[in-house]
């Protein structure tokens, strides 16, 4: 018996390993997207960035499964019609990869790390003093899948953990802030703040210079979200004048970041090329199984983005 057919249209360097983890895999046909294929009788589709035309020109296609969480591109993209699922990604591999990312970042922060990479560069023996993690306040924007997840950990290490989302959560050791109006109370005395929202016309640009100036003077900012959440020029400001102390960024508004850009040289910005946390090819393709047989079986799929709200 041979698996349901799984049209794979992403970048030529995830096929090896998306082919490898499908081999292991009954459920799933992996067929790479190349011009010409017929599209007839595929009704699946893997996806990241949009391929032009390519969702309108599968006449039985019925879901579109993102190979990330966040399903901008996709949601944007004009020629997907209104009927197709677009289904966002939820797999282990996922979360655990952004839970260590936060977790890796926040102690970066927390321990003021680059302070002794300095030292040890100039040879200087400089011992230095660091508040205790229960003193310092640490937020997270977006209280989702990787939100919940990296929160928790954070918690687990004894540091007062905040989650700010469109609806009240009741996660164990994460006080819960909902809606813009709870936006000032949530900011308040935080040290550190992590942005993990999904990019929608609410939330781009969000990081900008009047929510700097609601954080502790010297706090952080670690943005794994998406690059246009933040304001570039507010960043390099809040940093010049000290309200920021130092900005791990993961995601930036152009990718790959241009040559010349400021952040390139900047001593208190640290950044990693968009990989905080990358889909497991085989955690996420027994998800898309997973799903998959729901779908089949006349359940409704799950994570499905939602058009209106923008995630
Ligand atoms: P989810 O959809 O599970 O969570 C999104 C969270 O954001 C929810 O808590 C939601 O609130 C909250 N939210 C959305 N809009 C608003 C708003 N206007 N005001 C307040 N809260 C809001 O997404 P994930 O956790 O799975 O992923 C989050 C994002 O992380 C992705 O969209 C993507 O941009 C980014 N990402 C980055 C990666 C990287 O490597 N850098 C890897 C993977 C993801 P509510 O719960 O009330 O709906
Ligand atoms: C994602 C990402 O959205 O990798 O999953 O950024």
């Amino acid at each position: 018996m041979t698996g349901t057919k799984l049209l794979f249209a992403g970048a030529d360097e995830y096929l090896a390993s998306f082919q490898q983890a499908a081999g292991s895999l009954a459920e799933i046909e992996l067929v790479p997207y190349r011009p010409q294929l017929d599209l007839e009788g595929i009704e699946y589709l893997l996806m990241w960035r949009p391929v032009a035309g390519l969702a309108a020109a599968m006449p039985d296609l019925k879901a579109i499964f993102c190979f990330g969480a966040g399903v901008e591109r996709l949601l944007g993209s004009a020629d997907i019609p209104p009927a197709i699922s677009i289904v966002r990604m939820v797999e282990p591999g996922l979360t655990q990869g952004m839970s260590e990312y936060v977790l890796w970042q926040t102690l970066r922060h927390h321990r003021r790390i680059w302070e002794l990479e300095e030292a040890q560069a100039e040879g200087r023996w400089a011992p230095h003093w660091y508040p205790a993690a229960w003193e310092r306040p640490v937020g997270i924007l977006g209280l989702g899948e990787l939100g919940q997840a990296a929160g928790a950990k954070l918690a687990e290490f004894g540091f007062p953990v905040r989650g700010w989302s469109r609806h009240r959560k009741g996660n164990p050791g994460i006080e819960s802030f909902a809606g813009l109006d709870e936006l000032p109370a949530f900011l308040a005395g935080l040290d550190i703040l992590i942005c993990l929202l999904p990019l929608t016309d609410a939330t781009r640009g969000i990081l900008n210079a009047d929510l700097f100036a609601q954080l502790k003077p010297g706090a952080s900012l670690i943005n794994a979200g998406r690059g246009s959440h933040l304001v570039e020029e507010d960043l390099l400001a809040a940093l010049r004048s000290g309200q920021l102390l130092a900005a791990s960024l993961d995601v930036f508004a152009r990718e790959p970041l241009p040559g010349d850009h400021p952040f390139w040289r900047h001593n208190r910005i640290f950044m990693t090329p968009h990989n905080a946390s990358d889909t497991d090819p085989a955690g996420g393709l027994s998800e898309i199984a997973r799903q998959i047989a729901r779908d089949q079986a006349g359940l409704a799929l799950q994570h499905v983005a939602d058009r209106v709200r923008g995630y």
